[in-house]
């Protein structure tokens, strides 16, 4: 259980077949603390959970990563029915490789607003560090866990030069 119960995060994506990416999500989440949900929820073949669900989402949560490939509206669906932050992730499809679920997610119109990351597991990664990032603001904990983050990163790189 997570000290910050009243900043949980949804991590919904358009199918179970998305899990394999937005698990990245849901583990660098898990590695902060944070309290999350993962959910299925389609903008084509549960439309009208979608809808619903993105209408009371601000009662439950603060952040919406939202994830989905090729025809990728989710995200843009979700970002429609609420003010919360939504931030997109593209997931890689067979037919074109993510760049379909890419434009479909980033292309939206002014006025709704996608944060959308890149296509596939650095995306899904990407968009947890980001909604940490957003909760941080108003969290000196998640903020030093941030930092100890990114600098434990640059050890990890600091310490992988090759032999010379
Ligand atoms: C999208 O269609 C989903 O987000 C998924 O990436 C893609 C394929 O879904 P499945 O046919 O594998 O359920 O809606």
């Amino acid at each position: 259980m997570s000290t910050h119960e009243n900043q949980r995060v949804a991590v919904v994506m358009g199918s179970a077949s998305d899990l394999g990416t937005m698990r990245k999500a849901a583990d660098i989440l898990e590695s902060f603390g944070v309290v999350h949900d993962v959910i299925v929820s389609s903008a084509h073949r549960t439309p009208d959970e979608t809808f619903a669900f993105a209408a009371s989402a601000a009662e439950k949560y603060a952040v919406i990563i939202a994830g989905a490939g090729g025809a990728a509206h989710l995200a843009g669906v979700i970002a429609a029915k609420t003010t919360l932050p939504v931030i997109g992730v593209p997931i890689k499809s067979d037919a074109l490789n993510g760049l379909d679920s890419l434009l479909s997610t980033v292309q939206m119109p002014g006025g709704v607003p996608v944060a959308t990351m890149a296509i596939g597991d650095a995306g899904a990664k990407n968009a947890a560090l980001f909604a940490v990032a957003i909760l941080a603001l108003e969290d000196a904990e998640l903020t030093q866990k941030l930092k100890a983050y990114r600098a434990a990163q640059a050890k990890r790189v600091m310490e992988s030069q090759p032999e010379s």
